[in-house]
C-alpha cells in the first residue's frame, strides 16, 4: 500500500478513510484533522489560554502535541488520582513529555491536595470506582482553569470515546447526557469552555501519532477500567466497525449533525438553573457540590 498524499510505502492503513499513510504524511493529516474540528466547531479563539487534561496516555499526550505544533497556548494539568501501580507511571509520563516540550504542566494530588484516592473515595461515597473519579475530574479540571485565567479546558476524548459513550446514551435514551454530548460546551457562570479536538481521530491512530513522533506514553490502561460499561460499548463497536469501516463516524457525526439539536434545550435550560456551591463556588444544582460532599465524606470516614 502507498501513501494517500506522497506515494511512499505507507506504514499505516486507516480504513475509515479508505487510505495508506507513510509517517510524515500521517502526522501532518493527525494535524490536519485537529485544525479542521478546532475551525468547525470554533473551539479555540485567537489569544485563548488552554488548559489540556494530560493523563499520561496517548490520546491527551497527543493532543498536547498536536496544540502546541498549532501554536495554541497550552499547558498541561495532571490530575494524580492515587491508583496504585498506575498513577506514578502516568504522571512520568505526563511530566516527561511536559520537559521535552519546554511545556508548563501544573499538577494536582487527590491524596496530598483532598486528603483521598479514588479507591477510598469511590467506597467511602459508595460510587463506582469511574464515577468518582469523573465526578473528581470534571470539578477540578474546571476549578484549575478558572483559577488559572484559562479560557478552555481540552480533553483527549477521542472518536471511540465519543462513538461509545453515545452508543450507550442511546441505548439508554439518556436525553439529559445526549444534549451535553457535544465536542464544544460554551463556558456558562463558573465554567469554562469544554473542548473535544480529537473527535475525528481514532484511538489506534491516536497511538499510532504518539510512537511515530517518539512520545512515551501509559500503555497500561487504568486497572479500575476493567469490566466498566464504556469498554463492553467500545468492543461492540468495534465489532461493527471491523465489517463496514466507517460506522464509527457515522454514527457520531450523523449524530452531531442530525440529531444533538433536539436534546439541547433540556441541557441548557438544565445548566441555567445552577447555583454556587456553599463551600466551594462551583456552580452545581444543590446547596452542596457533589465534590465537596465526596470529599467531606472520604474525611469522615478517614477519621
Ligand atoms: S482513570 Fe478514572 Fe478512567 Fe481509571 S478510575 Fe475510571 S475514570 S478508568 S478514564
Ligand atoms: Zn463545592
Amino acid at each position: 500500500m502507498k501513501c494517500r498524499r506522497c506515494r511512499q510505502p505507507a506504514v499505516i492503513e486507516v480504513r475509515r478513510h479508505n487510505a495508506g499513510f507513510c509517517a510524515d504524511c500521517f502526522v501532518r493529516h493527525c494535524r490536519e484533522q485537529v485544525r479542521r474540528t478546532l475551525d468547525d466547531y470554533e473551539m479555540i479563539g485567537p489569544g485563548d489560554r488552554v488548559l489540556v487534561a494530560v493523563s499520561g496516555g496517548k490520546d491527551s499526550l497527543a493532543l498536547w502535541d498536536i496544540l502546541l505544533d498549532l501554536d495554541v497556548r497550552a499547558d498541561g494539568l495532571y490530575l494524580g488520582l492515587g491508583i496504585e501501580g498506575y498513577s506514578d507511571s502516568s504522571a512520568t509520563c505526563a511530566r516527561a513529555f511536559a520537559t521535552g516540550r519546554s511545556a508548563r504542566l501544573v499538577e494536582v494530588d487527590l491524596p496530598r491536595d483532598f486528603g483521598y484516592d479514588i479507591p477510598t473515595g469511590a467506597r467511602t461515597a459508595r460510587r463506582a470506582p469511574c464515577s468518582a473519579c469523573g465526578l473528581s475530574k470534571r470539578h477540578l479540571f474546571n476549578r484549575a482553569a478558572v483559577d488559572g485565567g484559562y479560557d478552555v479546558v481540552a480533553t483527549g476524548h477521542n472518536l471511540d470515546d465519543e462513538a461509545a459513550v453515545l452508543f450507550g446514551n442511546v441505548l439508554r435514551w439518556a436525553s439529559d447526557y445526549l444534549g451535553r454530548q457535544l465536542p464544544v460546551l460554551p463556558a456558562s457562570d463558573g465554567f469554562v469552555r469544554k473542548v473535544k479536538p480529537l473527535v475525528r481521530l481514532g484511538e489506534r491512530e491516536t497511538a499510532a501519532y504518539c510512537v511515530l513522533r517518539g512520545i512515551d506514553y501509559i500503555v497500561e490502561e487504568c486497572p479500575m477500567a476493567a469490566g466498566n460499561k464504556h469498554l463492553g460499548y467500545k468492543e461492540a463497536l468495534n465489532a461493527i466497525e471491523d465489517q463496514s469501516p466507517g460506522t464509527k463516524s457515522a454514527f457520531y457525526f450523523g449524530f452531531l449533525d442530525r440529531v444533538s439539536a433536539m436534546f439541547t434545550p433540556a441541557a441548557r435550560a438544565e445548566r441555567e438553573g445552577l447555583r454556587a456551591c456553599a463551600h466551594c463556588g462551583a456552580p452545581t444544582t444543590g446547596e452542596v457540590c457533589a465534590f465537596c460532599k465526596l470529599v467531606d465524606r472520604a474525611a469522615r470516614t478517614g477519621d
